[in-house]
């Protein structure tokens, strides 16, 4: 009886070890499918260098898809990855909507599919969880921002850069925005218009605005990213404004551009948006395979800086 009662227990103890193992070596050899959205921006550019950086550090085979700012592209890319069989996919999605459909054909296919950065409406079970920041609050950190700035104003004109029509972060920066300056009054947002989170963009909707209205009566300009932010700086400069004094700025992302423009005084404040976000997405993907549920979101903090440490935030991100 002593005898079974032990063979039972190294029984449990070999099985044990076997399927430790098999979700180890499962592990070892992780192929993941990242759907990025395009390369919009140096913030894009910096979280598709850091996926893939952390990807190599950890030994994952990472495939990687540039959606080339198509929705169609990234629906090619997820159907590519389910015919491929890898172990799960990552999607970074341009837009909210449109998604249901690819995303059921994973979850037939039986691979877990996880969100990160921008946000879908699709069915939340269709999905594990969403690893992103908080875009309605970035939007109100910007808005706490300049009502702080021009609290001794009483009229303060606001022109707003729209990121990408449909997607989530410019859809949630709008809103957190407006939120908080409609507690102001000497606040009004008078223009708001997309330039598609690019450089060339926001130079060309901060032109439109300075030529349909009087450049003197713009107190501040919000730009949903740091890169449409730096084309308008341009716009403003060629316009004979001084950004940063005739016009206040606000945007989001904190890439190392805005730092300089802070530096060279054509940009006052910026909220951060961490590319870093591969060392929780994979520790997401592991955890998941390993049998552990999820929160439905997994978030990612934001902070805010301003031109007192720009000259060392830009060093810390560049090296020089
Ligand atoms: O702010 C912008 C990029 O999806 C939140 O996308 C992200 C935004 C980011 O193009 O620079």
């Amino acid at each position: 009886m002593r005898f079974y009662r032990l063979s039972f227990a190294v029984l449990v103890m070999l099985l044990v070890v076997f399927t430790s193992a098999l979700v180890l070596h499962a592990q070892d050899d992780l192929t993941i499918g990242f759907a990025q959205t395009g390369s919009e921006s140096g913030w894009r550019t910096a979280f598709t260098e850091a996926m893939q950086a952390e990807a190599e550090a950890q030994g994952i085979n990472l495939i990687f898809s540039d959606g080339q700012q198509k929705q169609e592209n990234q629906i090619a890319a997820l159907r590519s990855f389910i015919a491929q069989g890898v172990d799960a996919i990552i999607l970074a999605p341009l837009v909210e909507t449109g998604w249901d459909e690819v995303l059921q054909e994973a979850q037939d296919a039986e691979i877990p599919v996880f969100i990160i950065d921008r946000n879908v409406t699709a069915d939340p079970s269709l999905y594990v969880t969403r690893i992103a920041s908080d875009f309605v609050y970035e939007g109100a950190l910007a808005g706490a921002w300049l009502a702080t700035a021009t609290a001794d104003r009483t009229e303060c004109n606001i022109v707003e850069l729209y990121g990408t029509v449909g997607s989530s972060p410019a859809i949630d920066r709008a809103t957190g925005f407006a939120n908080v300056i409609a507690l102001f009054p000497n606040l009004h947002l008078v223009a708001s218009q997309s330039g598609d989170f690019t450089r060339t963009g926001g130079k060309e909707v901060m032109e439109s605005f300075l030529n349909s209205m009087d450049p003197s009566t713009i107190c501040a300009v919000f730009g949903h990213n740091d890169d449409m932010l730096i084309g308008a700086i341009e716009a403003i400069k060629e316009a004979g404004l001084d950004p940063g004094d005739d016009i206040l700025t606000v945007s989001v992302d904190a890439i190392p551009d805005i730092f300089k423009a802070m530096m060279d005084g054509d940009a006052n404040a910026t909220v951060l948006l961490n590319p870093e976000m591969g060392i929780q997405a994979y520790a997401a993907v592991k955890a998941y395979l390993a049998g552990e549920t999820l929160p439905p979101l997994i978030p990612v903090p934001s902070a805010m800086y301003f031109p007192d440490t720009a000259a060392e935030e830009y060093a810390a991100r560049t090296g020089s």
